[in-house]
Order: C-alpha cells, then structure tokens, then sequence
C-alpha cells in the first residue's frame, strides 16, 4: 500500500475543490468539448463474471440510450492487453475513455498516454495508485464504492454472527487491484481489534469462482480449524461453498461465510442458509458514468471521488430483493 493512501489523495483533492481552484483547469487535464453526441471508449477488464457481465451491460444500454457511439474492449484479465486497449482507443481518437483499471499501476501508462493525447479518462469501479495518478490532475475522476467501508462492513457481520470468536480463511481478490487492497485493509483492521478473531490465512482467488474454490479447497485442508471464510466477491465465496460441501462440510453451519458484491447466486445462498451476507458492490455504472461525462463537457467542476453507496444483503431482505439481483 502506498504511503499515500488513495483516501488520503482524493479528501486532499476534495479540499482543494472545496477551495474554488478547479485544479482540472489548473493542471491541464484535457477538455470534454460541448458536442450533441459522442465516440466514447469502455475499456473492461474481463468478462469472467456475472457482476463484470452486468456492468457492461449497463455501459452498453446507457450508451444507446444517450445515442453515443461505444467503442468496447474486453482485456480477457491481462492488464498490458488493457493498456494496448486503451492505446487502440486513443488511436480511435475517443472523445472521452471510460476505464476500470484491472490493478492499480499497471494502468498507470494508460491513464497518461490518453492525457497526453487530450482524451479525458473517467475511471470506473477500479481507481489507480494515488501516488502515481491523480484525480482532476491526470484523469477526470473515480467513480466507485468504498472499498475500505465494504471489508469493514463484512467484518461487522461476521463479528456479530461469531460473537467476536471466529478462525478466519480470507479468499483476496484480483492482486493488486483496489477493491482487493481496500476490502482487505477494511477487514483486516476491524478484525485486528477484535481478541477471539484470528485470520490463519490469506490467498487470492483473483475473484473468480472457480479459482476461489481452489484456493478454498487448499486453505481448508490446511486449516480444519477453520469456522469463517471472507470472500472479496460472491463469485469467490460460491466456490468455498462448492469447497466445503466436497469436504463434507456444511457451509452457514460448520464454517460461516461472508462476502462483497450482491449478486443473485449469492442472495439465493442466504436464502438457503449457506451464506451469512453480502455487501452491495454495484456494478451499474451506465447512468452515473454518463451523466458524469455530460457534467464534465458542461465545465462543472467534478469530485475526485463519485461515491456509489453500497446496500446490505442478509437472511432479512435476500428474499425479496433477489428479483433485482444480477
Ligand atoms: C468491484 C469490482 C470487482 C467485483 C468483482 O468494484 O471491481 O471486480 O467485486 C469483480 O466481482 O470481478
């Protein structure tokens, strides 16, 4: 983690906002120039999950419905075929870039080269090394959840479910992504102050379910003490949950299991008992990333950090909020 938290980076960026310098103008970051419609670049990660799935589907229908031309590009988990994506993008001459940086430094090239070309990057539910890039300086703004706020959230629910007592396997997400370096740091410290709560390992499952299942399989075989997983994304905590019903086990009794995103596999497992909670992570940007764009081409002074907030999924409201799950 970099001595400047990306916390840190974007409050400091918020203050001199509050001050009235536009530090956008100030320090040169390119113009959305006022147009009827626009070629606007999305460059996603992968597509290896339902909650990737679903935001790009939400970027794609905000697209057509606000009439602007998406040039989509899909780096199938490879961060260096991201920054050639967003490299095509800019020889595309976008006017814009949407980008949700798989890891936080890799990107880091990506994010300056379309700076340096005068196309405004607005990065979406990922953000960058705040010590190397930073908000209205060298892109418009990061939209997104509180990633640090999430991991604690899951923290509160396991705590309250375990009274405080629980031997803890953590299945991380994507390294070096921010939500894995957040979930994992809002976890981590909240635990750390509880006396009967005891992390015995920590592994990434890179938020896919099938390696979640894996790296779950190995940690439980090598920890049988085990009475808690945290997963950084459902997908991953479906895959303990196929781990600990190979082994015998019964997921939501013998070991609890709490998660981040809210996807509808995960509500149905609350409702089935075998996950504890879910917080909200959601990935509908397309409204929100476009209206943010439109406020920018408007000349409105934007925030460094566009807060998505986050509801709470648990045996209270699964039920009858699975409907609207993705
Ligand atoms: C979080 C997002 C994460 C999800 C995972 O904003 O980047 O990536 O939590 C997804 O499910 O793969």
């Amino acid at each position: 983690m970099t001595l400047l938290t990306r916390r840190t980076a974007l409050l400091a960026a918020t203050a001199a906002l509050a001050l009235g310098t536009n530090p956008a103008l100030a320090q040169g970051l390119p113009p959305l120039k006022a147009k009827q419609t626009y070629k606007v670049g999305f460059a996603q990660t992968e597509s290896n999950n339902p909650w990737r799935i679903a935001q790009t589907q939400s970027m794609q229908d905000q697209a057509k419905k606000e009439g602007w031309q998406l040039v989509y590009t899909d780096a199938a988990g490879s961060a260096a075929k991201q920054v050639s994506d967003v490299n095509s993008m800019i020889a595309q001459k976008v006017d814009l870039i949407f980008l949700a940086p798989r890891e936080e430094k890799p990107l880091i090239p990506a994010v300056m080269a379309a700076k340096k070309a005068g196309i405004p990057v607005i990065l979406l539910d990922r953000s960058v090394d705040p010590s190397l890039a930073k908000p209205g300086v060298d892109y418009v703004t990061f939209i997104g959840s509180d990633f640090v706020d999430e991991g604690k959230r899951a923290a509160e629910a396991l705590i309250k479910a375990t009274n405080g007592k629980a031997t803890i396997i953590e299945l991380e997400g994507t390294t070096g992504s921010s939500p894995a370096n957040d979930r994992k740091k809002g976890f981590d410290e909240r635990v750390k102050a509880e006396s009967g709560m005891k992390i015995v390992a920590s592994q990434s499952g890179d938020f896919a379910r099938d390696k979640g299942r894996q790296v779950a399989e190995t940690l439980l075989q090598a920890h049988p003490d085990a009475t808690a997983i945290y997963a950084h994304n459902d997908e991953m905590a479906m895959g303990a949950i196929a781990a600990l019903e190979a082994a015998g086990k019964k997921p939501g009794k013998d070991v609890i299991i709490v998660s981040i995103d809210g996807t509808r596999d995960a509500l149905q497992a609350i409702v089935d008992g075998k996950l504890l909670a879910t917080v909200e992570c959601n990935p509908k940007f397309g409204p929100k990333a476009f209206e943010t764009a439109k406020r920018y081409a408007k000349g409105e002074k934007i925030e460094p950090w566009v807060v998505n907030t986050d509801r709470f999924f648990d045996a209270s409201n699964a039920k009858q909020l699975i409907t609207d799950a993705y």
